[in-house]
């Protein structure tokens, strides 16, 4: 499919115009850059058909201000089916394929689950054949870079394009000017081509970088105001300077609502732009759109379009409202009360005027529809979407959309007899469920080549890298021995591997005979990297006291990033290296369990642990994670969950089978059940492990300089000022989850047994495809058509 030849010139001819000197000579980061120029030139011919097969067609566009794409180069090779000749074309020059990928940055335009959700629908769909672009910010600087500095976290600024960006096109004849109170903005497209399985089909991601339209003020620069001369390009830059490092934690910054409407605006205006081009009239937009708000973040857009229709397309308000609700969908992604944004109205005054008005006026037309359905005046207040000051985003997009999803089955239900209750009431037809998923071809395909072929040769061909059900093929060879130890080696090899990269990225030894027990997700509370850690703690006491303490070696490996701001979450990152001090240097305890912290966890991190993971920790506090999807990519890769009822961890579980998996805790039934009578001494006070391990928070064990292990400490028994106390019920877990941890010791130890379980976790994953995920929305949501 690829011309060798023509190949090879490319590159020689890129390396000599880009970096003066031959393809052989380059730094392997060059080398990345020139290779993905040249191979562009095969991706254009599709890319061009792909957009040209849209014409007319009935059209999703996905609004996300993140997305944690991975780096780029393995992936567009797989898809386009060309990975082992550029492999082989390499071979020929002498140059190890191997060490361009791994220099390859890792773009981080995203936090976590929400972001690696949006890149693996766009992987999906682009595969499947549906038309879904998406839209959103090309970030200056990504989700900071981690190290470990003295056991704690520090931040390092992510200049992700500094080699280049040979994937991203710049479309400056495309750019828009989005307006803000007192000045307006250039918004210049960057184009990814989002390459489907198998090169038929390339869908279009679109991220926008923030320009200014004076370049430089001269005047100002004769008079030797330097900073001035250059003031208005950088108040513009910086609108897409940097990606906000929160997570689940909404913290109201001018700047980042000022990220939103920049990238919202370019965006609509882009999508009415292209469409009008092709339409003489506006009338029939939402025939033809569907639009996907990827939590809050981009829900200015349902004013937005609002204002488009109204003010520059001159509609009637009541029609464009009509299409405006038939255009958005919105997904919500968390239950937690303090991720739900809002903004202070004077905000929205202060830099979108021209939208806080309609705002104000889409409220009152939902006001009066309220009257309409004879709910009374003191009821308004569980409805407004401005209120107390203050604009609630969640409402917004509820009352804008026809559609209104959570990510998981636990998570939508919460959402409909819970937190969105009186909404469900007045829209019951608006509300569903969508199971997140992921995409195989990233999280084994790609990551676990080995696993794949072991796949591939069993089920005789490789169908279910675009059809996952067909692992259910496999379940028979569950018991056949053989096929297990195979399984089995595969695994090993993978341990192996992340060893070699482990002992070379943090210089710790570990072994591949220990099970790897992986926690691998952003730091939160909620989370409960705490109860891992207190567990660990607790065998560590354990076996101090009884070193000859019967238990299969462990390896406890932990990657978490904390936002920047997070104290107590910086402080539980710090406690565990902490831990890892303290174990891996006692010769008698580091022989039978190892902590490792992976720092500056990110997707090409990610794809080196799921393949080698032997137990996946899903340990939130029932009701808490949405869905996950960290879980479906260690199953995919045949490991099973220790996890708690929540999310998608339920149905996990429910595919795999409950004896496959273990499964403790509260669930959130118990957890209301027991509501404010909880006292978390009581069983601090009636379980000694727990006791002893707790204690060493504050007892000398760990040096505490900062005090922050202390208030950790505090938190759990007395609380604080802005929650009850174990708010996330680890003291009251903790038992069952030391309970499920021994059980894993026992069961670990007859190896074909174990390489059951794991094999009907990998086999019974089919469901939590992301390509399952985007028919779902494609067919109930988008009503779109593979083109
Ligand atoms: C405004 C601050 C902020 C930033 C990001 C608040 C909330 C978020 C996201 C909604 C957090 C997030 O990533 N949620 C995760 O979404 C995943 C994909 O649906 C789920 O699998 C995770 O359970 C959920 O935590």
């Amino acid at each position: 499919m690829i011309n060798h030849e023509n190949l090879k010139n490319r590159i020689q001819l890129y390396s000599q115009t880009t970096f003066g000197s031959s393809f052989e000579e380059l730094l392997d980061t060059e080398k990345y850059v020139v290779l993905s120029k040249a191979l562009m030139e095969n991706v254009l011919p599709l890319w061009t058909e792909s957009r040209n097969a849209l014409a007319g067609k009935r059209r999703a566009f996905y609004l996300s201000s993140e997305y944690l794409m991975g780096r780029f180069l393995t992936n567009n090779l797989i898809n386009m089916g060309a990975k082992e000749e550029v492999e082989k074309l390499l071979d020929e020059m002498g140059i190890e394929y191997d060490s361009i990928e791994e220099s390859e940055e890792d773009p981080a335009l995203g936090n976590g689950g929400l972001g690696r959700l949006a890149a693996c629908f766009l992987d999906s769909a682009a595969t499947l054949g549906y038309p879904l672009d998406g839209y959103g910010i090309r970030y200056d600087f990504g989700l900071f870079k981690q190290k470990i500095k003295d056991k704690e976290q520090v931040e390092e600024a992510d200049n992700w394009t500094k080699f280049g960006d040979p994937w991203g096109i710049r479309k400056v004849k495309e750019t828009v000017l989005v307006a803000f109170r007192g000045s307006e903005i250039r918004a210049v497209p960057y184009d990814y081509p989002v390459i489907g399985y198998g090169h038929k089909m390339i869908n279009t991601l679109r991220l926008w970088k923030a320009e200014s339209l004076e370049e430089f003020d001269f005047k100002a620069f004769n008079d030797q105001n330097y900073d001035l001369a250059v003031k208005a390009k950088n108040d513009a830059e910086n609108i897409a300077k940097v990606l906000y490092p929160n997570d689940s934690y909404e913290e109201g910054k001018k700047l980042r609502l000022k990220q939103q409407y920049f990238f919202v605006s370019a965006s609509l205006q882009d999508i009415v732009r292209r469409y009008k081009k092709e339409n003489n009239s506006i009338e029939g937009f939402a025939d033809k759109h569907a639009i996907q708000l990827n939590d809050t973040h981009p829900a200015v857009a349902i004013p937005e379009l609002m204002r488009i229709l109204t003010k520059l397309e001159g509609m009637e308000w009541n029609s464009a409202w009509k299409i405006v609700k038939n255009v958005f969908g919105y997904t919500n992604h968390t239950l937690m009360a303090e991720a739900l944004e809002q903004w202070p109205v004077r905000y929205y005054e202060e830099l979108i005027p021209q939208i806080y008005e309609i705002i104000q006026r889409i409220n009152y037309m939902l006001l009066e529809e309220l009257a309409g359905y004879g709910i009374t005046h003191d009821q308004f207040h569980k409805y407004e979407i401005i209120n107390n000051g203050n604009i609630r985003m969640a409402w917004l997009s509820i009352y804008g959309s026809k559609s209104v999803n959570g990510v998981a089955r636990l998570h939508t239900d919460l959402l409909i007899n819970q937190e969105l209750r009186d909404w469900y009431r007045l829209y019951p037809w608006k509300f569903n469920n969508k199971t997140n998923g992921i995409t195989q071809r990233r999280w084994l395909l790609q990551s676990n080549p080995e696993l794949s072929s072991l796949v591939s040769e069993l089920l005789g061909g490789d169908e279910w890298i675009t059809d996952l059900a067909k692992l259910k093929e496999l379940e028979r060879f569950a018991w056949d021995e053989a096929i297990l130890e195979r399984f089995r080696g595969i695994k090993q090899l993978k341990k192996s591997q992340l060893a070699e990269y482990i002992k070379y990225t943090e210089g710790v030894d570990i072994d591949p005979g220990s099970i790897y027990d992986i926690q691998i997700k952003r730091l939160h509370e909620y989370k409960r990297q705490l109860l891992n850690a207190l567990h660990i703690i607790h065998l560590y006491f354990r076996i101090k006291e009884d070193p000859e303490l019967d238990i299969h070696p462990r390896t406890f490996i932990f990657g978490a990033k904390a936002a920047p701001g997070y104290i107590r979450a910086k402080g539980i990152i710090r406690l565990i290296n902490d831990i890892k001090e303290l174990v891996n240097n006692d010769p008698v305890v580091s022989n039978r369990i190892k902590v490792v912290f992976v720092q500056n966890y990110r997707v090409s991190y990610a794809e080196k642990l799921f393949p080698a993971a032997d137990v996946s920790e899903q340990i939130s506090t029932a009701g808490k994670e949405a869905s996950g999807t960290g879980n479906m990519k260690f199953m995919l890769n045949g490991a099973p969950t220790l996890g708690t009822y929540d999310g998608a961890n339920i149905e996990i579980v429910e595919e795999a089978g409950e004896e496959n998996n273990y499964i403790f805790g509260l669930r959130v039934e118990d957890i209301k059940a027991i509501g404010d009578t909880y006292d978390p001494k009581e069983v601090y006070n009636n379980n000694p492990n727990l006791k002893r391990a707790l204690d060493s928070l504050v007892d000398g064990t760990f040096k505490d300089d900062t005090g922050v292990y202390r208030e950790i400490y505090n938190s759990l028994l007395y609380g604080a000022d802005w929650h009850r106390p174990d708010n996330y019920y680890v003291l009251k877990d903790f038992e069952e989850y030391r309970l499920a941890q021994e059980k894993i010791d026992r069961d670990y130890r007859n190896s074909i047994e174990w390489a059951r379980k794991c094999w009907l976790n990998l086999v019974n994953s089919g469901k939590f495809s992301s390509d399952r995920t985007i028919e779902e929305y494609s067919r109930e949501i988008w009503s779109i058509e593979k083109i």
